[in-house]
């Protein structure tokens, strides 16, 4: 199996939205034993600790919660992020999805800098692509993807220098679009996959559909984990439960498949609010979702017939 060298940033951001508690997902998921678990894969484990988010003299908005916080956190995970995919495996441990604005955007440089381009993978329920004049809650970890591909408005954020095409982009797992979002992105190549789509025919077609694209085009892949990706009832650790999510065994199977295809250089896990949590079950799952993304298998495949 190939061993990989894997860097785990700590991006304890809470400012994209009102409830708190994401600030202590880096903690949570180091106590439930992440680097170990990539360790025991074989893996080279570097913990760089936490970052900060930047100084930014940014006037409040009276629309935009945490305005300034946010800008400062997506030019301080920027430069991490982007320092850090020069020398491995980044995981990003959220933190809420607003973190994704500085630690995709930093993928996104180096991903240009070596003249690949980059790839999207959006595992959640909510699409966040409003922009900051559609946004109605006013909270920025609803508009991350908007700001990653290049959508107009975010003025006071560090400019998107390398924003990623709308066809590098696949979201999976959507239940909860609100309409000023669905209206924009069905003007967009997005690849769409909401639950009905996951109901009907399976999680595994489209991904495998994403990944071929991906690797077709010799592409690095930044794979951003929302936590409400999953159904609450195994995942209760999430602000606003969003009902009807995937299974543990369709994420499972999601993880392996994209351990599989060797083409994830990058991740995101966000939105977990150990807060919330119950003994450490959602903390504990998204452990081993990671360790499956990363090679944990229960055989290898195929699996040999009895017969
Ligand atoms: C809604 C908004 C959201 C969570 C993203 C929801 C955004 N579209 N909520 N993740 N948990 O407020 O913009
Ligand atoms: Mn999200
Ligand atoms: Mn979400
Ligand atoms: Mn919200």
């Amino acid at each position: 199996m190939e061993s990989r060298d894997i860097i785990l940033i700590g991006a304890p951001v809470d400012s994209g939205k009102r409830r708190r508690g994401c600030l202590m997902g880096p903690d949570a998921y180091r106590v439930a034993g992440l680097a170990e678990a990539l360790t025991g894969l074989g893996h080279r484990v570097t913990d760089l600790g936490n970052v900060v988010p930047d100084a930014v003299e940014i006037a409040p908005d009276a629309r935009l919660w945490a305005l300034g916080e946010t800008v400062g956190w997506t030019s301080s995970l920027a430069r991490a992020g982007e320092q850090a995919a020069g020398q491995g495996m980044p995981i990003f441990l959220g933190g809420d999805h607003a973190l994704s604005m500085g630690t995709v955007s930093g993928v996104a440089a180096h991903a240009a800098r070596e003249g690949k381009p980059l790839f999207l993978l959006w595992l959640d329920a909510h699409s966040d692509y409003h922009t900051l004049a559609s946004t109605e809650s006013g909270n920025l970890h609803g508009t991350s993807v908007a700001y990653l591909a290049g959508r107009e408005g975010f003025t006071m954020f560090p400019p998107m220098a390398n924003p990623i095409p709308s066809k590098n982009i696949c979201m999976i797992g959507l239940r909860s679009v609100d309409p000023a979002e669905r209206e924009a992105l069905e003007e967009t190549d997005i690849h769409l996959v909401d639950m009905r789509a996951i109901d009907e025919n399976g999680i595994r077609a489209p991904l495998a559909e994403f990944l071929a694209r991906v690797d077709a085009a010799g592409g690095l892949l930044h794979v951003s984990f929302d936590v409400d990706f999953l159904d609450p009832s195994i995942a209760p650790a999430v602000g606003t439960t969003s009902p009807g999510g995937t299974t543990f065994r369709e994420a499972h199977l999601v993880m392996e498949m994209l351990y599989d295809s060797g083409l994830v250089t990058s991740l995101d896990l966000v939105e977990l609010n150990p807060f919330l949590d119950e003994r450490g079950k959602t903390a504990g799952l998204m452990v081993d979702l990671t360790a499956s993304l990363l090679g944990r298998r229960i055989f290898d495949r195929p699996t040999r017939s009895l017969a």
